[in-house]
């Protein structure tokens, strides 16, 4: 829990008297009574549920109730309970604090709790079923092709025939499904921390999970940093990093030394895409990222989807390639519509093609003079 702290110190949080806040976003004023050193005010050690540390829930009081987050029959990503007088109270999000995000919910599916996180399943009133970790969307049924395909593709296609490649988290299956339509992969090696997430994927999400069956797949159930540093080096032609947000199980792997480790496990001219969070919400985290990879990898870009059910409506990738043979991100040399059967492999694709491949690295002109400067200066 400590060395969470400390990383979360990192990126510009800090605890303060009354809490964790974030400098220059105006979340402050929680009755939080934790120290720096891990205590409770009264001295005691403090034990906060990551998913308490994620909603800043961290009053005793709160601790106890901040788990429930299905509240009068709407899901909302912020944490919420219900108050004294039956009335709904959120809590902020530091991942995107000062606003909620909310889904009708229909039927509670599956709730409990892993060796790493809240798992939560729930049958949408208009999203179909949605997966939820520690109080967060992952995925639904409705929108989940929209980053699966394009966190998949546009690695793939930007190289012309890769071969060897590892997912990282993803235990969804979904990013598998669509590594699978791309007949000259040999070897799909995923590693996943939780095995819950593969099992409720399995019975509740077969059309993701099925990313499972594919006979090229290997499931390595683990901590994908320790996974990598024993990997050989230079094994992969592509790495898809599918994490959560960088808080909790997947904070690791927004750190420098995890990325030096994923350059270290690429081919020359190896390709990673990594999930990074919303142009909208999290710059800091973004500017963070390419600044860190622009100091391990050759060449770094920044593309972006949008996604309606997480927050702000838009996801972003950084992909970045390794010293060796030139990869220009930007126009497909494996263009997915001259891959025989690929679009339409087990099930027809859905969003994803050359066109979306060129336009999601059109930049909105903030991002693109925040990402160019970044660039240029290191
Ligand atoms: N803010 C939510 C980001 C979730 C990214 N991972 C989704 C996993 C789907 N395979």
């Amino acid at each position: 829990m400590w060395m969470k702290w400390v990383l979360l110190l990192n990126r510009g949080w800090s605890w303060g008297r009354k809490g964790l806040s974030m400098e220059g976003e105006g979340v402050k004023g929680l009755a939080c009574q934790k120290t720096m050193d891990g205590k409770a005010s009264n001295g005691n050690k403090a034990v906060v549920p990551s998913c308490c540390l994620k909603a800043m829930a961290c009053s005793p009081e709160d601790d106890a109730k901040c788990h429930s987050t299905v509240v009068s029959g709407w899901f909302s990503e912020p944490h919420s309970r219900s108050g004294e007088k039956g009335e709904t109270v959120y809590f902020n999000n530091p991942m995107w604090p000062g606003e909620a995000h909310s889904l009708k919910v229909e039927k509670v599916l599956f709730k409990d709790k892993s060796e790493y996180q809240e798992v939560l399943v729930f049958e949408s009133a208009t999203y179909g079923k949605v997966l939820v970790l520690d109080g967060i969307v992952q995925l639904t049924e409705k929108d989940e092709f929209a980053y699966q395909e394009m966190i998949a593709h546009l690695p793939l296609c930007s190289t012309p025939s890769p071969k060897n490649v590892l997912v990282v988290g993803g235990g969804d299956g979904g990013v598998l499904r669509e590594i699978s339509r791309h007949s000259s992969v040999e070897v799909i090696d995923i590693c996943e921390i939780d095995k819950m997430v593969i099992d409720v994927s399995k019975k509740f999400f077969p059309e993701l999970a099925v990313g499972f069956e594919d006979p090229r797949v290997q499931l390595h159930i683990g901590d994908a940093v320790e996974f990598l540093r024993k990997s050989p080096a230079g094994k992969y032609d592509a790495i898809i990093v599918d994490s959560s947000d960088p808080v909790g199980p997947a904070q690791a792997l927004v750190e420098k030394p995890f990325f030096e480790t994923l350059a270290r496990a690429l081919k020359p001219g190896g390709i990673l895409c990594n999930m990074a969070e919303s142009m909208w919400l999290h710059t800091h985290l973004i500017e963070d990222m390419i600044s860190i990879c622009r100091q391990t990898f050759k060449n770094v870009q920044y593309a972006w989807s949008s996604v309606p059910t997480y927050p702000s409506g838009v996801i972003g990738f950084v992909l970045c390639s390794t010293e060796g043979p030139a990869v220009d991100f930007k126009n497909p040399i494996n263009p997915i519509e001259k891959l025989d059967g690929a679009m339409t492999y087990k099930r027809e694709m859905k969003f994803y093609n050359s066109d979306m491949h060129r336009a999601a690295f059109a930049l909105p002109t903030f991002l693109r003079r925040e990402v160019a400067s970044l660039l240029a200066s290191s």
